[in-house]
């Protein structure tokens, strides 16, 4: 096995801990929150603070960055054969308005941590290796979430990403070219041997199982439906209770439907509403409009159409019952995805040579992966977060935990870097 600087092997390589845990914290201090967590919106001023850190931490390891048509920045660490197709490594750097340290963050500043590993051990690979943080991962910002990836792997045109509005009603290109995000390169020309996201489970099987290492075999569909339902406005007070068309009401009853079908579908479903806007939503005057959007999501196929049917049709029914104009519109979607097996085979292999606790699962989050899946293999390494608590500002991982699974990032990536 190769030896490298101070005699130790290869395979007693480990990234520095204590370096990644300085990293976060530093990245943590952008946009806080106030409670602890992080308000880093897609393309905000705050957003841009972290990429020009993050942009900086790069320079600073020799890698070259570049930015493409929608803000995606790929910083480059060269290999010894340039001919060689990169591995890409990567997440996101935006955050939920709540959201915490580590979602997306952790998959970034672990990539950085491993090309700061390689090159204090001067340790060359073949396959250039390339950083990648994504635009607007989380689509709390601009809906639909993972959408930079997804524009990548050619599920929507740059154009349409263009015109998504905040809830201000300013575009995603504007925000782009306010930001000076808006870079040159063309979106999803890149070539890629594969792509490894690490990222935390955000939920609470690793930790209840007491495994360190989650080995993402598959990532659940995820849908989102965004409901119009059109009442009548009228004063709270005056209007006898049987002459409302009240559409606050009928939300609430599609609102409990969607917990109902979801409970009746286990296991491997969820059916959620986060975001809900009254008009006028003044306290004294029943809604003319609300607007909602239905999160839905199933690991299996048929269970996640299954689920979109169901709930597709009991919202309109319920509307009807309640005599208010319903419409429904797809704003976010895609099925579910296996990862590629040689790519997790690999994972799986790596971590055991490390002797980390480790188990398959399924991701109940959606990952620029997810996208990235569709041109090119692609597979993820989980570690545990406390309590499966994430887009909460109280989300908590441990150093143990984010050591772990940035060592199973070096040494899949030196792996597959010289392949
Ligand atoms: O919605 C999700 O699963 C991810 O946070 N984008
Ligand atoms: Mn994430
Ligand atoms: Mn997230």
């Amino acid at each position: 096995m190769k030896e490298i600087k101070n005699n130790i092997k290869l395979s007693e390589l480990r990234i520095n801990g204590d370096r990644l845990w300085r990293s976060l914290l530093d990245m943590s201090k952008i946009g806080p929150g106030i409670a602890g967590g992080n308000n880093r919106q897609a393309l905000t001023d705050e957003d841009s603070k972290g990429r020009h850190l993050f942009r900086k931490w790069c320079e600073e390891e020799n890698m070259q960055v570049y930015v493409d048509q929608i803000g995606t920045m790929f910083a480059e660490r060269k290999g010894t054969d340039p001919e060689a197709l990169p591995l890409y490594i990567g997440s996101h750097l935006d955050t939920q308005p709540t959201g915490g340290k580590y979602d997306g963050v952790l998959g970034v500043l672990s990539s950085l941590e491993v090309i700061r590993t390689l090159n204090e051990n001067k340790i060359e690979t073949k396959r250039p290796i390339i950083i990648t943080n994504w635009t607007n991962e989380e689509g709390s910002r601009f809906a639909p979430s993972m959408l930079a990836s997804a524009v990548f792997a050619g599920i929507y045109s740059l154009e349409y990403a263009y015109g998504l509005k905040d809830q201000d009603g300013i575009t995603l290109r504007h925000e782009l070219e306010r930001t000076g995000w808006l870079g040159n390169e063309e979106v999803g020309k890149r070539k890629m041997h594969s792509y490894i996201e690490y990222h935390i489970e955000q939920g609470p099987i690793l930790e209840a199982k007491n495994k360190s290492i989650g080995v993402v075999t598959h990532c659940q569909g995820q849908s989102w439906l965004e409901v119009t339902l059109i009442g009548r406005s009228a004063h709270t007070g005056s209007t006898p209770m049987d002459m409302r068309i009240n559409a606050g009401l009928a939300m609430s009853r599609i609102i409990d439907a969607v917990d109902i079908i979801a409970m009746n579908n286990q296991p491997k479903v969820a059916g959620s509403i986060g975001q809900v806007k009254f008009y006028p939503n003044s306290r004294n005057v029943l809604p003319n409009k609300v607007i909602f959007t239905i999160d839905i999501r199933a690991v299996e196929k048929d269970k996640f159409e299954l689920m979109c049917e169901l709930i597709e049709k009991e919202t309109l029914k319920i509307a009807k019952d309640h005599n208010v104009k319903c419409s429904i519109e797809r704003i976010g979607h895609y099925e579910p995805v296996e990862f590629d097996k040689k790519i997790t085979s690999t994972i799986r292999e790596v971590t055991k040579n490390l002797n980390y606790d480790f188990m398959d699962i399924a991701s109940g989050a959606g990952h620029d992966a997810t996208w990235i899946a569709q041109v090119s293999p692609t597979s993820m390494i989980f570690c545990p977060c406390v309590n499966g608590v994430s887009h909460n500002e109280s989300e908590e991982i441990s150093l143990e935990w984010a050591e772990a699974g940035a060592n199973v990032l070096l040494h899949s990536s030196i792996e597959i870097s010289n392949k």
